[in-house]
């Protein structure tokens, strides 16, 4: 499945603003719409156009200033967290750019497919079906109804419509995504001559790795006005023609020969969250700051930092392999940070606040100065092999690890 949330940052900003539901909304950075509603596209208004012209064309087309990224990102995460907790963590989860996921539903179809047999109920497709529709299909119907799940778990918790597209690859899930909008599923059937002919039809400048590069090297061998759809290609070029003109990249050459043809291997990549790293950050400094204080908020970071990891470990059974303290200065030098490799298994709180004391002990020789900003942070998130054996970690009191740390003081 590919799925793509509808105008993005409008339905971001119109969650912060129901009463903008229903109308034309641009949503503005600098001089440019960057999206808008469907009520401002059916008036003409298309994304990337200038403000001056939307404007123009829609007098009163409500302009929503859109330059702080903040809430998108959030919303971002919220579309990951949704897919993941809706599908479970054994889905593959590919988040691609702010608004889109593709996820591999084969499992998921394939266990409706069981229970539908189990219950003699028929499969019914859920949204559009573009191609023949020949044979049982029932994987194909499943996935529909898995996208049309999901769907509805997003208008439900984020008030969000999407698109989504279902077939047998990300190339062609994403095809069907596009192909009805918005609030619309399409499944795309990845065989007979319809699926044959919509690529053949395609530009080879839509060939997913079809860049600038592979634009330049068709430009020099002068096939820029010769090649122009898939069909020109796959009747002119064979692979070892393709692979001399892309200089010896043979696996390039095959990869655009099968996209050309409806086939694309890529797998989709198995993301456990988006979340890339955990911090808490302590901004009340005393001014001056000095060892004694930082140490203190330091030590307050470190238990609330833990329970997040706790946390995240409970769903993910990843463990955090750096950690990096930063301290923001308040004169020009701006922030510090100084970072440590963690043991495999980031277990016990108490490894996580000696090691966090012991980058405090890095910052010793600099000495009086004026802080703002201390922040505490676990990054590098990867399961170990042996994780699915070692699911709960171990809490050290609070009481313990400060008395290690008062000992390493005296
Ligand atoms: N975006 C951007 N600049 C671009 C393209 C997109 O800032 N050149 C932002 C605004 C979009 C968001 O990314 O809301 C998602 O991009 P999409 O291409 O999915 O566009 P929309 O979600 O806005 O519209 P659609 O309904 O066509 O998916
Ligand atoms: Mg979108």
């Amino acid at each position: 499945m590919c799925l793509d949330v509808d105008c993005f940052f409008a339905q971001v900003m119109i969650g912060a603003n129901p009463s903008l539901k229903g109308k034309p909304v641009a949503i503005r950075q600098k001089y440019i719409v960057v999206t808008c509603t469907y009520e401002a596209r059916a008036l003409g208004v298309t994304k990337l156009m200038s403000i001056v012209k939307a404007l123009e064309l829609v007098p009163d087309l409500i302009i929503v200033d859109g330059s702080d990224l903040t809430p998108f990102r959030a919303g971002g995460r919220k579309l990951f967290e949704i897919t993941r907790t809706t599908l479970g963590e054994c889905v593959p989860i590919e988040k691609k750019g702010f608004d889109e996921v593709y996820v591999d539903i084969t499992e998921p179809a394939h266990t409706l497919v069981l229970e539908k047999k189990r219950e003699f109920t028929p499969l019914e497709f859920h949204g559009h079906v573009f191609g023949e529709q020949i044979g049982s299909l029932d994987l194909l119907k499943a996935a529909s109804e898995v996208v049309a799940e999901l769907r509805r778990e997003i208008l439900l918790q984020a008030g969000w419509t999407c698109s989504a597209g279902v077939s047998d690859s990300k190339f062609a899930a994403k095809i069907a995504s596009n192909m009805n909008k918005p609030n619309q599923q399409t499944c795309f059937i990845p065989f007979g001559p319809l699926y044959r002919d919509y690529f053949r039809a395609l530009r080879v400048t839509d060939l997913p790795g079809f860049g600038w590069a592979c634009k330049r090297l068709f430009a020099e061998q002068g096939l820029s006005q010769s090649i122009i759809t898939c069909e020109n290609m796959l009747d002119h070029l064979n692979e070892d023609d393709l692979t001399r003109i892309f200089k010896g990249d043979r696996a390039l050459a095959t990869s655009i020969l099968e996209l050309a043809q409806g086939v694309d291997k890529r797998q989709v990549a198995h993301m456990s969250s988006v979340t890339k790293q955990i911090s808490r950050e302590e901004t009340s400094l005393p001014h001056p700051t000095n060892m004694q204080d930082l140490r203190l908020r330091v030590s307050s970071l470190v238990d609330p930092l833990f329970d997040l990891v706790e946390e995240r470990h409970d769903s993910t059974l990843e463990y955090p392999r750096t950690i990096r303290l930063s301290i923001k200065f308040r004169s020009e030098n701006g922030r510090k940070s100084k970072s440590r490799t963690l043991p495999d298994q980031l277990d016990d709180m108490g490894v996580l606040g000696r090691v966090a004391n012991e980058l405090l002990n890095e910052f010793a020789a600099i000495e009086p100065f004026v802080a703002s900003h201390v922040n505490l942070c676990c990054t590098d998130f990867t399961c170990p092999e042996s994780a699915s054996e070692s699911r709960g970690l171990k809490r050290t009191s609070m009481k313990q690890y400060l008395h290690s740390t008062k000992r390493h003081e005296t």
